[in-house]
């Protein structure tokens, strides 16, 4: 299989807020490494990413976001600020009708979701290559046929088309499906495995009828990121009906889980798409840190397999997994289902 990556994932590791204190981001360099030196281990071909087209990156995010990711480190450290990291500290309220604030701080709050990342030096650079990774990846896969891999750092689906959070600044999977339709697909579903709920993804493509999305996670009562997920989200206007939901509780095992994955794959079976987007978070696994699902390295193959009998074009976008010591295996028993 091709495997497409990047090495400028490297100069991007945030800090996060955890139980009230700035700790050094679970989503950190070493989780692309370890991914990438098993997948070269099992013996997968490497691709460098092409750098991505601003265009393709302009019809996923707004204008306004853009040049706020590109700038934002460097009007943080003019404004004075002295933390690791630029993040906000106030954040639009319910119910209100924000017009956009002009200073760096404000534009913070503005443009992210979530304390648990923020913009660092290396940030920019790392979000371009990793949405660059998934074009790439997306336009290999449409052009050969055959399954493509990106190897995806920092990860994209909980980012939305003006917003950062949930260690997500650039919609990978949105970019890997606007590409797959570029390319001349009619409809595109993305299926997303990751153990969080999609939000980004699900927002960008609601009110779609050419994108269909299908998201198993853990229920946003209970997980981050709390404020989408819900089975009643189903899609606007002429995305009516192409938006699915399947919120699973904490403890989710390997049976339960397949059984959602059936009800997910008949929505992709009755939408007729062209291809898949997968976005593959192993963070279902059992010993992943910040997690609470039970599946094991073994599951991932099968669970793959289950996928690939839809017999649908395949890319994959990787998103989350925290359990750096399995990350590896666990992404290489997906890949070899998936192969067959
Ligand atoms: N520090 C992905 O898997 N957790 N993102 C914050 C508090 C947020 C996960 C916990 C989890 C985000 C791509
Ligand atoms: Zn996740």
């Amino acid at each position: 299989m091709q495997i497409v990556a990047s090495e400028l994932h490297r100069g991007h590791h945030s800090v996060e807020l955890d139980g009230g204190q700035l700790i050094e981001s679970w989503e950190g360099p070493a989780r692309a490494d370890l991914i990438g030196s098993a997948l070269r281990a099992a013996g997968h071909d490497f691709i460098e990413a092409q750098p991505i087209d601003p265009a393709l990156l302009g019809s996923v995010h707004s204008a306004d976001y853009l040049e706020f990711l590109a700038t934002a480190w460097a009007r943080w450290e003019s404004s004075g600020a002295k933390g690791p990291g630029a993040m906000g500290f106030t954040w639009p309220v319910r119910g209100s009708h924000p017009v956009r604030p002009r200073d760096i701080h404000g534009q913070l709050g503005f443009h992210s979701s979530a304390a648990d990342c923020a913009v660092m030096p290396g940030t920019w650079t790392a979000a371009l290559a990793s949405a660059g990774i998934a074009a790439t990846a997306a336009q290999l896969m449409t052009r050969s046929g055959s399954t493509t891999y990106g190897l995806c750092r920092p990860p994209g689906h909980h980012s939305t088309a003006d917003q950062f959070g949930g260690y997500c600044y650039l919609n990978n999977a949105a970019v890997a499906a606007q590409t797959v339709l570029n390319e001349g697909a009619s409809r595109v579903g993305i299926l997303d495995v990751d153990y969080h709920h999609g939000n980004g993804t699900q927002s960008i493509f609601y009110d779609r009828s050419d994108v269909l999305f299908v998201s198993l996670h853990a229920d946003p009562l209970t997980s981050f990121p709390y404020f989408a997920g819900n089975a009643d989200e189903k899609g606007v206007g002429r995305g009516a009906g192409f938006n699915h939901n399947l919120p699973m509780p904490h403890g989710t095992n390997f049976d339960t889980w397949m059984d959602a994955l059936e009800v997910g794959l008949a929505s992709v079976e009755s939408a007729r798409c062209d291809a898949l987007v997968i976005s593959l978070g192993v963070d279902t696994y059992e010993h992943d840190p910040i997690s609470r699902f039970t599946l094991t390295t073994a599951d991932y193959q099968p669970m793959a397999s289950r996928i690939r009998a839809l017999g649908l074009p395949i890319v994959v976008v990787q998103e989350g997994g925290y359990a750096v010591e399995a990350i590896g295996d666990n992404v290489v028993s997906f890949l070899s289902g998936l192969s067959g």
